[in-house]
């Protein structure tokens, strides 16, 4: 019979880290994840795991949650030497591109040695498992696209140099000690899920608070830059598959499609029937120092050696994301939907929001 898996994931608590998560769930593999201690609530999105898995049965639960952090090599030695995974997924990370510019040392400090930290322990504790390191798109900064594995790096943000960095550690303990190290450089992928200070669902929960009278505007930076937008819970998939190969390698995961901010903008806005002219600011304050201006993935190769292939592309997601936000908007103000058939529907949501906005432009 196979021995049961025991997977560990960094950043548990993230977006990726709550899909991947069901993910391993679903295929029978015991999941381990290391949070960090918050004054306020981390662990929303994996919430439901934890009231269905319990969260302190280590020994006879699938699903354990321990506290660690990136920063605290002591605390990933620990975290390590208890869980003894055969796979580690390494996602955490301080992964707002803007905040970087802010926050560099510690951005690099979590995003760069923080990996290190994963990796060295590894190294020194012998440990025989696979390692999985969440490299980014963001690393090929100003180089023109499409990128794929062989672009160069040309990053634009401290946060692209921490995971320059990240990447080629990776590398490093692949190719000088024989490690099972590979890297996934994705591209953008959100979902319901995504925090609400990244550019997607800033506008698409923006549009929600429009459309129940909390907002009337939305405040943006730069609408120019394009990027490949893809679905997190697909993402997952090729994050797993990555590990599932009999060698360690690298690939880039993307839809193959790009389009503008501007782009997501006006079509978010035009699902519910409205002008996003009529409802934008431009600030300064969300003007980066650098800004990256365009990636395409070419993801030629995942598609050849993983068989990975996305379904949904931009304008599925956004139809996704903003029926997601209007759900949630309406719940939140109590207002509830009148055919209760239909209640979970992503249609539903988008037509009620159409509704919504009707009324609003009488008002206007
Ligand atoms: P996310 O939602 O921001 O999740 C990041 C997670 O890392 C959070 O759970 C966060 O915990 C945790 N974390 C931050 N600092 C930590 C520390 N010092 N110790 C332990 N945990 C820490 O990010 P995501 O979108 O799921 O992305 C997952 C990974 O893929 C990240 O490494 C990101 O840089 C990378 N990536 C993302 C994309 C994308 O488009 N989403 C594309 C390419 C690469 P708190 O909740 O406590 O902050
Ligand atoms: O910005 C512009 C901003 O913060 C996208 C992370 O997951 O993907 C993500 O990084 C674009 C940029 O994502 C606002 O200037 C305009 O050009 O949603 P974002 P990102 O910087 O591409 C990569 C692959 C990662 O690895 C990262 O972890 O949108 N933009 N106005 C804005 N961006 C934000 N956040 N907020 C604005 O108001």
């Amino acid at each position: 019979m196979k021995k049961q898996k025991t997977a560990l994931i960094t950043g548990i608590g993230g977006q990726d880290g709550s899909y991947l998560t069901e993910l391993l769930l679903s295929k029978g593999t015991k999941v381990r994840g290391i949070v960090r201690r918050s004054s306020n609530h981390n662990t929303d999105r994996i919430y439901h795991l934890m009231k269905k898995y319990g969260e302190k049965k280590y020994k006879d639960s699938l699903f354990y949650l321990q506290y660690a952090d990136l920063t605290d090599a002591s605390s990933i030695r620990s975290i390590l030497d208890e869980f003894q995974p055969d796979e580690i997924y390494n996602l955490a990370a301080q992964s707002h591109v803007g905040v970087s510019f802010n926050n560099p040392i510690s951005t690099f400090d979590i995003n760069a040695l923080g990996s290190l930290r994963i990796l060295d322990a590894i190294r020194e504790m012998k440990l025989n498992c696979k390692y999985y390191q969440a490299s980014s798109s963001e690393m090929f900064g100003s180089s023109p696209p499409p990128q794929n594995e062989n672009t160069p790096f040309m990053p634009q943000s401290p946060y692209g140099v921490s995971k320059v960095a990240a990447y080629n550690t990776t590398r490093m303990y692949r190719n000088a000690y024989g490690i099972f190290a590979s890297n996934g450089i994705l591209f953008n992928h959100e979902s319901p899920r995504r925090g609400i200070n990244f550019v997607t669902r800033k506008i698409t929960l923006g549009i929600a608070k429009i459309l129940i009278g909390e907002e009337k505007i939305i405040t943006l930076g730069n609408l120019d830059a394009k990027r490949d937008w893809g679905f997190s819970k697909e993402y997952v998939e090729a994050i797993w598959k990555i590990l599932q190969l009999p060698n360690p390698d690298d690939f880039v995961i993307a839809t193959e499609e790009t389009h503008s901010i501007r782009d997501f903008l006006r079509e978010a806005f035009l699902l519910v029937g409205l002008n996003y002219k009529d409802f934008l600011i431009i600030s300064d304050q969300y003007i980066r120092p650098a800004d990256v201006p365009a990636l395409l993935g070419d993801s030629t190769k995942a598609r050849k050696v993983l068989d990975w292939r996305p379904k949904v592309k931009f304008k599925k997601l956004i139809h996704m994301m903003l029926a997601a936000d209007i759900k949630i908007k309406f719940e939140e103000s109590g207002i509830v939907p009148v055919d209760p058939q239909n209640r979970n529907s992503d249609d539903f949501y988008i037509e009620k929001g159409i509704e919504l906005a009707q009324k609003l432009k009488k008002h206007q």
